[in-house]
């Protein structure tokens, strides 16, 4: 079955004010949809036309050459996109706050503390120029931040290698393009990513990271 768009697991306003309703229901309903229909014209009519997501990106380096960048950047949209609207939650309910047990662990053995964790990734989004997303990830047993260009993610990394900028397991990760802020943040990109952490979901980020740590 080609991809399909699927609904967001919360009302389009169960994020304000850290996000607002206008900017999730255009960031789902538009680009995300056109991630999904993008994606399958561009497959339709070859072997992966029916193919989980995962696959089609592990296999990216096998697709036609003709349909490669589209693939990439809209099957890589799909996947980014369905993973970043489980990574939140709304912050009266499960997200925000900080990670606890093991997650909260890994997360203060690799960077020292929550604390210096949060200014780093924020800085990773922060400091990629254009659009992008910054990522963390579970590699070799440790945790990274990297961020990608575009709509590359660390799934693409066995077909195209270092330009997909990140390796390993993906456990979270921020959109920062300016379609995820710009009609209530504007320019600041900083203050958006400052927001974003009253919506992170750090259970289903444990979950993630329990899962990825199993191998
Ligand atoms: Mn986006």
């Amino acid at each position: 079955m080609p991809f399909t768009l699927a609904p967001l697991p919360y009302p389009a306003a169960a994020l304000e004010p850290h996000i607002d309703a206008r900017t999730m229901e255009i960031h789902h309903g538009k680009h995300h949809a056109a991630y999904v229909t993008n994606a399958n014209k561009a497959l339709e009519g070859t072997p992966w036309a029916n193919a989980p997501v995962e696959k089609v990106l592990a296999d990216l380096g096998q697709v036609p050459e003709v349909i490669r960048n589209a693939v990439r950047n809209n099957a890589g949209g799909h996947w980014n996109h369905s993973f970043f609207w489980s990574l939140m939650a709304p912050a009266n309910a499960k997200g925000g706050g900080e990670p606890t047990g093991a997650l909260a662990s890994a997360i203060t053995g690799a960077f020292g503390s929550f604390a210096t964790f949060k200014e780093k990734f924020g800085a990773a989004g922060a400091g990629r120029f254009g659009s992008g997303w910054a990522w963390l990830c579970l590699s070799r047993g440790t945790l990274e931040i990297c961020s990608t260009a575009n709509q590359d993610n660390p799934l693409m990394h066995s077909a195209i290698g270092a330009a997909a900028g990140c390796a390993g397991t993906p456990i979270l990760g921020i959109d920062v393009w300016e379609h995820a802020y710009y009609l209530h943040y504007q320019n600041r990109r900083a203050d958006y990513i400052g927001a974003w952490w009253n919506v992170v979901n750090w259970s289903r980020v444990s979950e993630l990271f329990a899962a990825g740590a199993k191998g």
